[in-house]
């Protein structure tokens, strides 16, 4: 595959700024944490995982969509602000305004109108507005979510569009096209392997699928996609046009591909993970061996306005990277007050060391007292 690249990507940087966010005020729920790892753009190192991967999408799109001239039809974005408006990542994509994935449970904050986008999709009318009528951007996303191997507040997704003039295909050319475009896509990054179609949904396209691939005897989801509304094309300034979209993840891609088991290596620079990476080569990764766990189990009454998200970022903010996983355990509701009573079960791994249960105790305090403190949660 390296060999055979033949164009070089026409990947347009844009230097961007972050706002200072106003800690505290009840409008913002970024962390100084969560900040840091905006502008780390693991995707543009080319010798991380996530970076490979992308290069082999762009590479799968440059030499499958080529015009009269042998050029690639497709512009490459990489480098957009992560921080969008609402307007971007909601109102153009026709997400309506009681949609969950807006909630301050589920989303990173500024303000009310500023946040850091929980897709790449928030590009989309960008840059249709700019002239673009396909496109690949890449991007980290961010999304407060629960706390296991497979997802971290920080994860990657490219996106893609291919538009068209109404008077160049006709509409029922589309579906097809994308799932063609899809499945050529995943049999040149996998080779061969058993993919299914289910239906999905988004605000923004119709009809909406998800691609699935068969791994490690389970399905995994890959990405969602769709034919786009007029109203997004029009929210993007086109207006006789129409086309697909899809959004795929690339940590999903890479632990599948790499064999990579656990999402937080690849926030790691620890060189036992990041010197096993080669520019342009898919090996497979030799976990090194796993220095133990340890769990410590932590009850609390919750009030109506609890919400899980908000227990797991209070505990990776603590905790940081050494939280392995988060879950529920029990959960009573009290026969005459009919309070609701949860209990968690923390799990602390380190990749590189062995914890003490002196220094997990004292981060299992600070959770503790980070929950004392919140109007949520009561200690039991
Ligand atoms: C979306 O984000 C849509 N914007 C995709 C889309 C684009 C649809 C264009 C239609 C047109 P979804 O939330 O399903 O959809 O995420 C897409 C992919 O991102 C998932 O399939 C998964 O591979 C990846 N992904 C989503 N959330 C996480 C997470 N927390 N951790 C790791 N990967 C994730
Ligand atoms: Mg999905």
């Amino acid at each position: 595959w390296s060999a055979g690249r033949q164009f070089s990507t026409h990947t347009i940087s844009q230097p961007f700024t972050v706002p200072k966010p106003a800690f505290g005020s009840k409008s913002c729920n970024v962390t100084e944490r969560i900040l840091r790892n905006v502008g780390k753009n693991l995707h543009n190192n080319p010798k991380s995982p996530l970076g490979i991967i992308k290069l082999r999408i762009e590479d799968y799109f440059n030499r499958r969509f080529v015009d009269s001239n042998g050029k690639s039809e497709f512009q490459m974005f990489d480098s957009m602000n992560p921080v969008v408006s609402t307007k971007m990542c909601f109102d153009d994509l026709l997400i309506p305004i009681d949609h969950p994935g807006r909630n301050m449970t589920d989303t990173f904050y500024f303000d009310e109108k500023t946040l850091l986008r929980t897709h790449t999709s928030a590009h989309e009318t960008e840059l249709m507005r700019a002239g673009n009528l396909c496109f690949l951007a890449t991007g980290d996303c961010y999304r407060r979510d629960e706390i296991d191997s497979r997802h971290y507040p920080v994860f990657h997704q490219t996106e893609a569009a291919r538009i068209f003039k109404k008077s160049e295909v006709p509409e029922d050319f589309l579906l097809p096209d994308l799932k063609q475009c899809l499945e050529g896509l995943v049999a040149d990054i996998f080779g061969d392997v058993e993919t299914r179609w289910n239906p999905d949904s988004f605000p923004f396209t119709d009809p909406s699928l998800e691609l699935e691939i068969m791994y490690n005897g389970s399905w995994m989801e890959l990405l969602g996609c769709g034919v786009l509304r007029k109203d997004v094309l029009k929210n993007g300034n086109l207006h006789d046009h129409h086309g697909w979209a899809f959004g795929i993840g690339l940590e999903r891609v890479a632990m599948a591909l790499f064999d990579i088991p656990d999402i937080r290596l690849f926030h790691s620079s620890d060189e036992r993970f990041t010197s096993q990476f080669t520019e342009g080569k898919i090996v497979k990764f030799r976990s090194f061996s796993k220095f133990p766990a340890c769990y410590k189990d932590i009850s609390f009454w919750v009030n109506p306005s609890f919400h899980e998200n908000n227990f797991s970022e209070l505990v990776r903010d603590t905790a940081g990277d050494l939280v392995e996983t988060v879950k529920l355990v029990d959960e009573f509701k009290h026969p005459e007050t009919g309070q609701v009573s949860k209990c968690y079960r923390i799990n602390y791994r380190s990749f590189s060391r062995v914890l003490t249960n002196d220094e997990v105790d004292e981060i299992q305090d600070r959770v503790r007292e980070r929950i004392e403190a919140s109007p949520e949660m009561d200690l039991r």
